[in-house]
């Protein structure tokens, strides 16, 4: 509905229309009336957590302000657009990110500390908005800061989950999960119930013949749901952009309850089908590159393409534009296959609705479409089963045989010789019962397909998407590595060697250009810089290390070696080689003389990370972490030698206290399975060094930041499968003896009851050691040790360190998005325009 308001009462309008606060006085002012009016509370009744409320509705004001003139803007102008579907945006916190991103550090410091509250204390109150796993939601998160600070006209589509990924606690050194309710305060959302879509399930397909003769389909009869739009306004840094996450809320279609339901008697099932519908955006699924083919999981996925498709479309039907502009006015990105069904739908909207012809429709679609892939691991790659899709939506599945159908048709044409590959590459997997294939659906659908980092790009072009690459050749596959935000993860997480760099930079520049961080080198043998750096990481030590004496209960030496390993807990990224490495330590130390223990370099072992809840081996990956961690911790024949400590309910707002610490951090996965990872960039970027195999960005990183700078072993990708042979069909399993010890002590119940463990070790002995854990245990473990010997020549370390900071800058997420922008959604970078326009 337009509503605007008639040109004469405009004038009283912009006399009072809403403006931002400035000064420290306006904030100040904006605070505490949102503490007296919105919260009804008084200066005498101000807890931290209300300071955080105000303060973070004094903020939402502004964002909104400039939210709706960006809006307003983007209306007028009516630029090409591009959507971020993304199932998982793992945003952390927002009120330090949106300080930082208006630029009003000072202005609020200051305001509050008249207030009478330190800005940490007040921004520790906020919990994380975690609705992601990890890599994979974080990486969203991230792009949707770059493509603010980048002025693109971007919106993200997600669901408003009432749970993110559980909170995780430890009990007796067993993962609990408890529910993550995190809605109870959130001022980041805006609520627009005047925003809705229904959205169909099940139903049938009827076919009829309309006034001109065509043959046409209609999907009906079905259950429907609302999908109620929140918004979340995304500010840029030191631009007035901000953009729009809209996240789906499910609720039934008929109001609150079933009135009728309700009169007749039957309460209980009047509100039965609002539950039903509310269960749609109630929970994120906990599985991180795991697939699991739950009914409830396909709903989750369609409800949000369709609501998202609504929208976009009707988007577009503003413009009165024809329907061969829309893929110049619109870029979808799907992130992952878990948004793929919007290809169908897509595809339903133009010729259900539209009534648009079969070819015209599919050529829009697959010039709309551009299909991010985030691992090649088999057990991730989504497949429906059709009887399954035929019962939820019965005109998709019709669409998608359509779509294969066509797209068979163009392989035999066109490769008469290879019959073999129809079944191949058909959409439909021939098992029992028929699947499909949703990756195979997304680069159908799809004019661009890209990896994460370059060897993922090539194994994604070699093996799972292969044939697929001879189809369509190989320009249709493309590569954009990962990044990650400085904003976040350098200037927030670690503001101290962000003043540094600013002080011989000349300005915070280097935030939006972090290429500039190579002008740091210069400083690589400036005494006073090298100093303040080092003052820097040992403060950031310090700070964890009184963050784990607070939450762990666990001394640690500051001076130690910090190794640290957070992420999920996952066999293929070998948390068990580390531990196993960790009990090989204990278990020298417990050998030495006391002369020779005198030579040791202490060092703590920090891990974090969750556990899907179904994931056993995962599980007992951490339990043995915690069981270790007792008995070495206690040890007084080891002293400060060794530490390990397990940081439960790791968490976006815990890696910014992680990250900035760390001396050697692990990203040890079996090469050829970590698509790209984005922590080992954030570790780097902070000033630590990498112990990595040769896997994901970790190669992208050495060559930036120079072999010397990096510490890697193990086997290579090309080599895995030969070595994953040999341990099926090979006729002797040699272990390490090494390794043999290891599981020697856990068998003999050194840390605990060794049943829980059985199955770590036998996976590794008897179980074909898929991942590889004892073919790389040698390597790293001398790794780790020329890790010790390089860690005492301190100078060395620092000077090493400094270098690798200074060649970071490809690894900003502002260089990804710039590469999706031209490559994949072919946007140009607005800014420019938008300056001449005066806008800016
Ligand atoms: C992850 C991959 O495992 C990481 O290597 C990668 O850096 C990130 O995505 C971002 O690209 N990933 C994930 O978190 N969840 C999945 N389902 C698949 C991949």
């Amino acid at each position: 509905v337009e509503a605007s308001v008639p040109e004469e009462q405009r004038e009283a309008w912009k006399k009072h229309s809403a403006k931002e606060f400035k000064t420290k006085d306006q904030f100040e002012a904006d605070v505490v009336r949102h503490i007296e009016t919105t919260l009804a509370r008084s200066l005498f009744n101000c807890d931290e957590a209300a300071a955080y409320a105000g303060t973070a509705l004094a903020l939402r004001d502004r964002l909104i302000i400039e939210w709706n003139r960006t809006q307003q803007q983007q209306t007028f102008a009516d630029p090409k657009r591009v959507y971020y579907l993304s199932l998982e945006f793992l945003m952390g916190r927002a009120l330090d990110n949106a300080i930082l991103n208006v630029g009003m550090k000072d202005v609020a410091k200051q305001g509050l500390e008249e207030l009478g509250f330190r800005m940490e204390d007040v921004i520790s109150q906020e919990r994380d908005a975690a609705l992601g796993n990890g890599g994979l939601g974080r990486l969203a998160a991230c792009f949707l800061d770059s493509l603010a600070t980048l002025n693109y006209p971007a919106w993200g589509y997600a669901l408003r989950y009432r749970y993110g990924i559980f909170r995780q606690e430890i009990v007796d050194g067993y993962q609990v999960e408890v529910p993550d309710y995190w809605l109870d305060f959130n001022p980041w959302e805006f609520p627009r119930h005047d925003v809705t879509v229904d959205v169909q399930f099940y139903g049938g397909v009827r076919k009829y013949t309309d006034d001109s003769g065509k043959q046409l389909s209609v999907w009906e009869n079905g259950e429907i749901v609302t999908a109620v739009a929140y918004d979340a306004p995304i500010p840029g840094y030191g631009t007035r952009t901000t953009n729009n996450l809209r996240l789906w809320s499910s609720k039934a279609s008929h109001g609150e309850f079933d009135f009728t339901k309700f009169n007749s008697g039957e309460y209980e099932a009047s509100v039965a089908d609002q539950q039903r519908a509310e269960t749609i955006s109630a929970v994120l699924y906990p599985n991180d590159s795991l697939d699991r083919g739950k009914e409830l999981r396909l709903k989750q996925q369609y409800f949000w393409c369709a609501a998202s498709l609504f929208d976009i479309v009707r988007r577009f039907k503003k413009s009165k534009k024809a329907w061969k502009e829309f893929a110049n006015q619109v870029a979808i990105q799907l992130n992952d296959t878990h948004p793929t069904l919007a290809i169908p739908e897509l595809m339903r909207i133009l010729l259900d609705q539209e009534g648009l012809e079969w070819d015209e429709a599919w050529s829009i679609t697959q010039a709309t479409f551009g299909y991010t892939n985030h691992t090649v691991m088999p057990e991730a790659l989504e497949k429906w089963s059709v009887p399954l899709v035929q019962h939820l939506l019965p005109r998709h599945l019709q669409i998608i045989y359509d779509i294969n159908f066509h797209f068979l048709q163009y392989v035999e044409r066109n490769f008469p010789k290879e019959r073999e590959m129809l079944s191949r590459v058909s959409i439909i997997e021939e098992s029992e019962p028929k699947r499909v294939r949703m990756a195979f659906l997304a680069v159908i659908g799809s004019h661009k397909v890209n990896g994460v980092a370059e060897l993922h790009s090539d194994l994604v072009r070699t093996t799972i998407f292969k044939d697929f690459v001879k189809i369509y050749g190989p320009d249709k596959f493309t590569n954009v590595t990962n990044g990650i935000t400085p904003r976040r993860w350098l200037h927030q997480a670690n503001p101290r060697l962000s003043a540094l760099i600013a002080s011989k930079l000349g300005g915070h520049e280097f935030l939006r250009d972090l290429n500039l961080l190579h002008k740091v080198e210069a400083y690589v043998d400036d005494e006073e810089f090298r100093k303040e750096f080092r003052a820097i990481k040992y403060a950031n030590k310090v700070r964890l290390a009184e963050y784990t004496k607070a939450v762990e209960g666990i001394t640690v030496n500051p001076s130690s070696l910090f190794d640290i390993q957070v992420k999920r807990i996952h066999e293929y990224k070998r948390q068990q080689l580390n531990i196993f490495g960790v009990i090989h330590r204990y278990l020298e130390l417990k050998s030495m003389s006391p002369e020779a223990r005198a030579k040791v370099q202490p060092r703590v072992s920090f891990f974090g990370g969750k556990a899907a809840p179904g994931y056993w081996m995962a599980k007992m990956v951490i339990h043995l972490i915690n069981q270790v961690g007792k008995v070495v911790n206690a040890d007084p024949d080891i002293g400060d030698l060794l530490k390990v400590v397990f940081l439960f309910d790791y968490n976006v707002s815990k890696a910014e206290i992680i990250t900035p610490a760390s001396d050697i951090s692990e990203h040890i996965s079996t090469a050829g399975t970590e698509a790209s990872g984005t922590s080992n960039m954030k570790f780097v970027l902070n000033g630590g060094l990498i112990i990595g195999t040769c896997d994901g960005a970790n190669i992208e990183i050495t060559r930036e930041v120079g072999e010397d700078n990096i510490f890697l072993f193990g086997n290579l990708a090309e080599d895995v499968e030969d070595l994953r042979h040999a341990h099926f069909y090979g006729d002797s399993f040699q272990l390490d003896p090494s390794l043999q010890r290891v599981f020697d002590t856990i068998r003999s119940g050194t840390f605990g009851d060794a049943g829980p463990f059985s199955g770590l070790v036998d996976s590794i002995v008897d179980h074909g050691d898929y991942y590889l854990v004892s073919d790389d245990f040698k390597s790293y473990v001398e790794t780790q040790g020329l890790i010790d010997e390089a860690y005492k020549d301190q100078e060395a370390w620092l000077t090493r360190t400094i270098t690798a900071v200074s060649r970071m800058g490809f690894f900003s997420s502002d260089r990804c998005i710039d590469e999706y922008a031209e490559m994949i959604c072919e946007l140009f970078p607005p800014l420019a325009v938008w300056r001449r326009e005066g806008w800016f």
